[in-house]
Parts: C-alpha cells; structure tokens; sequence
C-alpha cells in the first residue's frame, strides 16, 4: 500500500522566468494548501512539494517521488508551468504507470480538453479544489467510478468526460486554515512594492472569494458572487500565522478586497483592535474607496495596494470592459499619496484594439499619474477570458499552439514568450514599446532619487536591487 494518500504539487516556474520571482516575490500556494488542509481533516495522508520554492530536479524529484510514493499526485497547473507539469508528470508515470495524475487551478479549469490530451494527465479539477479533491481520493482509494465526483473531466477508455457542475461552499469559514504545517514557511518572501520589514517570514490570506466585475481580458474561477470570511475567521489566521511563523507581512490575495467598503473597515478595525502590529498590501480596483477607507486601510498597516489600471485610454477601458474611468485612477492613487499607502498600477499593452497611438496614451498617463510602482504587460488571452473565447471564435488563433508551446504560453516581462499578435501591432513593436513604458516609467531621476530616499533597511536596499535588476536586464534582452 502507498504510504501517502495525496502529494500536491506547486510546479516550478520555467528556468528562464526569472524575471517573474524577481518582480513578483514569493508567495505560499494557497490553492494547494487549502485543498491540504480539508483533505486531511477528512482523515487523508497527505504531503505538499512546493518546487517553486524548492526547485528539485528532475533527478532529485525522482528519488523524492519514490520515498513518498503516494497514491495520487495533483498539481496546481497555472499559465507559466504547463511544462513543469508535463515533466514531472512524465518521471511519475515511468515510476508509477498506473497513478492517477490530477491536475486544477485557473488553466485546469478553463483547458481540461485539451490538457487531457495529454496521455499523462487522468484528471482535471474544475474550479473549487477542496470537496472535489476529498471525493476524488475517496473514489480511487474504494475503486468507484469516477462519474460520481462532480467537477471534474476525466478520460476513460480515451474519452474525455465531465461529471456535472460541482457547486460552490456557501460559507468558506467551513474551511480550515491552509495546511502551513506543510510548507517550509521560511522560504517565501514579498517583492519590493509589497514587503515592508526585513522579516523573511510572509504570509498570503485570502479573506473572500469571487468577483462581480467581468472584465474581458480575465477569468475567475470562483464566480461572480463574492463569498466573504467572517472578520472573525480572517483575524484568528492572522494570530495564527504570526504566533506560529512569526509571520509580519502580509499579501491580503482577494481579487478586489476593498470591494464591500465597510467589511473591510472592520477587517481594518479589527487588526488594530486586536494589536496585530502587521504590515501588508492587498489588490483594489480604481473605482473603490473613499477617505474613511484609505485612512482605516492605512491604521491597519496596509502600507501598498495594487490597481488593474490597464490602461491610460478611456477607450480601451471601455473596451476591456473594466468599469472605470481615468479620473477613478487618478483619484484613486491620489488617495493613496494622501493616505502614505503605495499605489502599484498594473497595464496592459497589446490588447486587442489597442494601437500605436492608445499605447503612447497609456505610457504617458502613467508618468503623469506617476504611482509609486507600475508594470506594463504585454496582453495574453487568458484561457476563460471574453478575449480568448471570441479570438478562438474568430479563428484567430489555433489550439496547436498550446499543444506544442506550453512552454512559451505566458511569461512576464520576456520578449521570447509573445507567442502572436491580437492588436494592430506586430510582436516587435509591442516589445519596443513595453521597454519605452518601462525606462520611462522608472528612469527617470525623480523616481530614482525618491526610491533611494525610502531606503531604511539593507533588506529594503536588497529587494530594489532585485527590482533594478529586472528592468536593467529587460532593457537590454534581445527582441528574437
Ligand atoms: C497570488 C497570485 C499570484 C502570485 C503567486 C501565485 C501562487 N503562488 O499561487 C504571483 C504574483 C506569482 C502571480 C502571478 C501571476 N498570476 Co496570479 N494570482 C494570484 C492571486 C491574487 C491569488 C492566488 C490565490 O492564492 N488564490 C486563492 C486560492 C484559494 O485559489 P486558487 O489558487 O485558484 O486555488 C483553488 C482552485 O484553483 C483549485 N486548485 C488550485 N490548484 C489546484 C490543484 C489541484 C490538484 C486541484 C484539484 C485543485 C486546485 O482549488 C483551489 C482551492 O479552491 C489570484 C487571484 C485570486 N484571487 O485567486 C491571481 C491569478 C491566479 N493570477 C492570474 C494571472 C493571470 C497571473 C499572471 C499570469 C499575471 C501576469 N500578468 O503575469 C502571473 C503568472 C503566474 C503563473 N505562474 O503562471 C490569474 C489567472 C487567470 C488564468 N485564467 O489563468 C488570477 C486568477 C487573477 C485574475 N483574476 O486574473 N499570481
Ligand atoms: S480583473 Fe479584477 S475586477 Fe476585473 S473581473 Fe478580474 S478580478 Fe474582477
């Protein structure tokens, strides 16, 4: 009998995507550690290989794999690590023909068909993991049939098929914390915008699930009512996480946090009233928030807030379906200069209607608003999204490409990973360009000058350095 129920694992990013543990830091993988924790409350074995944090090889994941020997092996499948699974996937199955190899997250979600292609994959998991996963584990280790397990696609006798629509959890304060005890909490760190002490140690909560907005260029995979934690539930992790792992910074994950105004007061309140003496940044949209937030936000120790900015023309705002306006943004980040919080904008470039004319707009939008932070990425499709499924209507792109170029599918900042263009302006332009927005964003001497002027710590010097980096070697890579 297998010693172990269930590993899960967090795949590496590609060896090339650097670019993206520099910008973006570290985070525990919660979507795994989630299903964890309620699979071991339902009396599972169950392990967790972060490898984004422990970058096995190939070899040294073999002889891991052998020492666990688990029943079935899961892995959280995002944009960038399609082949990271693959390749682990391919060690497992010569090792273990017959296991069962389960993959979820938003591409598992939005791909199953095609990921089930592969003769490697038995399994998708659609949307929300813990009760589909519990279920799973409790039909192969009895032998039943799979058809039962609602939520997932599955192959049999190389058909795909798909069990009915897996209902959301109503109350999520129905599930335990993420199974920490099963990450090495002491390797995850924030990137500059979002880490404010030295302490290595950070902690990731999400405190609601889903988002209302509909936005073309994204996909959420848990729905558009939003489902809240009770504050109650959010502080004890809190307390949990900084008496356990001495944890001090936070990244509060919710899509929108600030979205019910006087929820996340009380979070606020709370965290003071509580003395949680924590430091933290969380994402927002531009449309959100008035003084009492910002001030509530700030008292609380948010000290960073991350805006879908997208763009600095209204109309391709209007186009990417986003419901805001420039004026939100600008007020928004107003707000956050006012309040002593950093603003991080986050833009698009190369969506579908976007020209040469609409990008200029957004590159100078962005030095006039001037927010502490902004990142420019080039536009990908995301599988779920509007864009994607009226691309793929219009044939404009094939599903090939995904089968024979995972590997390029969606990496931050490299030139090498567009793999095609959707908007009026070929591959190289957009590359051009995103290293324009970039050298102008941040090269220039008021930015600079105000990054060295908030240095209070080697820590805080170390993680601009990692930010420099970065852009520096962005700058000079070659356009192929
Ligand atoms: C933190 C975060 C990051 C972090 C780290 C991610 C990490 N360590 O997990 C960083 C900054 C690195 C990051 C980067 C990117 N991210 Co991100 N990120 C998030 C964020 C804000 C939180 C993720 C999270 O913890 N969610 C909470 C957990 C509970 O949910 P979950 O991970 O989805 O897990 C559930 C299910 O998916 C499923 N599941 C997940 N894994 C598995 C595995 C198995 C075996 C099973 C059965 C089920 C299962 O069950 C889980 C529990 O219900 C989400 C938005 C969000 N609120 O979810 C975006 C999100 C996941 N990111 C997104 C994107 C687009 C990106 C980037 C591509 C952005 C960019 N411009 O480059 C990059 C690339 C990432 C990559 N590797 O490919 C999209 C994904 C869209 C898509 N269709 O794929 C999201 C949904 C945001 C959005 N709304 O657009 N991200
Ligand atoms: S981009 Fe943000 S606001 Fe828009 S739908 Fe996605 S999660 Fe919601």
């Amino acid at each position: 009998m297998p010693n172990l129920d269930l590993l899960l694992i967090n795949p590496h990013q590609p060896p090339n995507n650097f670019m993206l543990k520099a910008s973006a830091g570290l985070t525990p993988p919660l979507g795994i550690s989630y299903i964890a924790a309620y699979v071991k409350r339902n009396g599972f074995q169950v392990e967790i290989l972060d490898n984004n944090a422990l970058n096995l090889d190939g070899n040294q994941f073999e002889e891991f794999f052998k020492k666990k020997d688990p029943l079935i092996v899961g892995f959280a499948m995002y944009l960038t690590t399609v082949n990271c699974v693959l390749d682990f996937a391919s060690i497992i199955k010569k090792i273990k023909p017959d296991i069962k190899i389960i993959v979820g997250g938003a591409l598992a979600t939005n791909l199953y068909k095609d990921i089930l292609k592969s003769a490697l994959i038995d399994v998708a998991v659609k949307g929300e993991g813990e009760r589909t996963m519990s279920e799973l584990i409790n039909a192969i280790k009895n032998g039943n049939d799979l058809s039962q397990v609602k939520g997932i696609a599955y192959k049999e006798n190389d058909r795909i098929r798909e069990t009915a629509e897996r209902e959301l959890v109503e109350n999520i304060d129905e599930m335990p914390f993420p199974a920490y005890e099963l990450l090495q909490m002491d390797k995850y760190h924030l990137s500059a915008p979002c880490s404010f002490t030295k302490n290595k140690n950070i902690g990731a909560i999400i405190t609601s699930r889903g988002c209302p907005y509909s936005c073309s260029f994204c996909s959420n995979i848990f729905g558009k009512k939003i489902r809240y934690r009770s504050e109650k539930n959010v502080i004890a992790e809190i307390k949990y996480l900084k008496k356990t792992y001495n944890v001090k910074d936070f990244l509060f994950c919710d899509d929108t946090f600030t979205h019910d105004e006087d929820k996340a007061i009380r979070i606020c309140e709370l965290i003071v009233k509580n003395k949680l003496d924590i430091l933290w940044s969380c994402f927002s949209r531009a449309d959100r928030g008035s003084e009492k937030l910002y001030k509530a936000l700030y008292q609380a120790g948010c000290r960073s807030i991350f805006f879908g900015a997208e763009s600095g023309s209204q109309k391709i705002l209007d186009n990417l379906n986003k419901g805001i306006t420039l004026n939100d943004i600008k007020k928004s980040v107003a707000l956050c200069k006012k309040h002593k919080l950093s603003s991080f904008c986050s833009f698009i470039l190369g969506s579908p209607e976007d020209d040469i004319n609409t990008i200029e707009e957004t590159i100078d939008f962005a030095k006039k608003l001037d927010p502490d932070y902004a990142l420019f990425g080039l536009f990908h499709p995301a599988p779920g999204s509007k864009i994607f499924n009226d691309l793929q209507r219009k044939n404009v792109f094939h599903m090939d490409f995904y089968k024979t170029k995972w590997e390029n599918y969606f990496l931050f900042f490299s030139p090498r990973l567009l793999p095609f263009e959707v908007s009026s302006l070929s591959k190289k332009e957009l590359i051009k360009l995103q290293k324009k927005a970039f050298r102008e964003f941040y090269f220039r001497p008021k930015k600079i000058v105000g990054f060295l002027l908030r240095i209070r710590s080697f820590h805080q010097t170390k993680q601009l350095l990692r930010g420099a980096f970065s852009l520096i070697t962005f700058e000079f890579c070659k356009v192929k």
